[in-house]
């Protein structure tokens, strides 16, 4: 049995940004070459506490902000004996969010500090690479109108967007930015390289803590 890990790999972004769309391409192109890939979202509106984050954010349910992030964070490590497995067994994971849309979004919220957003996700497994899709809020705007979820409106999303960068300040995390305006093909070029690089580094190293 090979003893080589899988990469966990992480897109971040604000709405619209490309991330589900890049995230599939990457999957694709990482089979198509060879290497064991599979494709995590959060929320992963699939498990009961997924449920719950849902009919929240389709507007059916309100539930108090700090639950609701806690519960956020909760879907994430509900799923973390599936990704150490998987990544043991040397699958490449490519994860569309993580905490840092956990962080980005309570954060951007009045009264919840950074800090405390970032507490309950630390010790997460961390990623190898966080690829985070840069779009200004205009070119966003072109590719179709809000939905109609919560948080999808342009105000609350430049706030977000700020606090992405706030977390971009720390070089803990191996971030890289991405210029998400070029077309679908140029990102995915970049992405994969990236990617591929990342893959071969880490292949013999343990996977890391998050914040801690
Ligand atoms: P996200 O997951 O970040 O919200 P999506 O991948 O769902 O973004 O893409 C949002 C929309 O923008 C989709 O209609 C998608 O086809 C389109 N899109 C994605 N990437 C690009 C790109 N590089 N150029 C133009 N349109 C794009
Ligand atoms: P999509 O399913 O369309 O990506 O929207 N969010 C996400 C949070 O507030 N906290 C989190 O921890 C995560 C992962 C971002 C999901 C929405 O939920 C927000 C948009």
């Amino acid at each position: 049995m090979s003893c080589r890990r899988g990469a966990l790999i992480v897109l971040e972004g604000v709405d619209r940004a490309g991330k589900t769309t890049q995230c599939q391409k990457l999957v694709q192109a990482l089979q198509q070459s060879g290497r064991a890939a599979e494709i995590m979202r959060f929320p992963d509106r699939t498990t009961k506490i997924g449920q719950l984050i849902s009919s929240y954010l389709e507007k059916k349910s309100n539930l108090e902000d700090h639950t609701v992030h806690l519960l956020f964070s909760a879907n994430r490590w509900e799923m973390v004996p599936l990704m150490k497995q998987k990544l043991e067994q040397g699958i490449n994971l490519v994860v569309d969010r993580y905490a840092f849309s956990g962080v980005a979004f309570t954060s951007a919220k009045p009264g919840f500090s950074l800090e405390w957003c970032k507490n309950p996700d630390v010790g997460l497994p961390k990623p190898d690479l966080v690829m985070f899709l840069q779009l200004n809020p205009n070119m966003a705007a072109n590719r179709g109108e809000y939905g109609i979820e919560r948080y999808e409106t342009s105000a609350f999303q430049r706030t977000v967007h700020q606090r992405f960068e706030e977390l971009m300040q720390d070089f803990s995390v191996n971030w890289k930015v991405i210029d998400a305006a070029r077309t679908i093909e140029e990102v995915h070029k970049d992405i994969k390289l990236l990617s591929e690089e990342i893959i071969c580094l880490v292949e013999n190293r343990p996977v890391g803590k998050l914040w801690s």
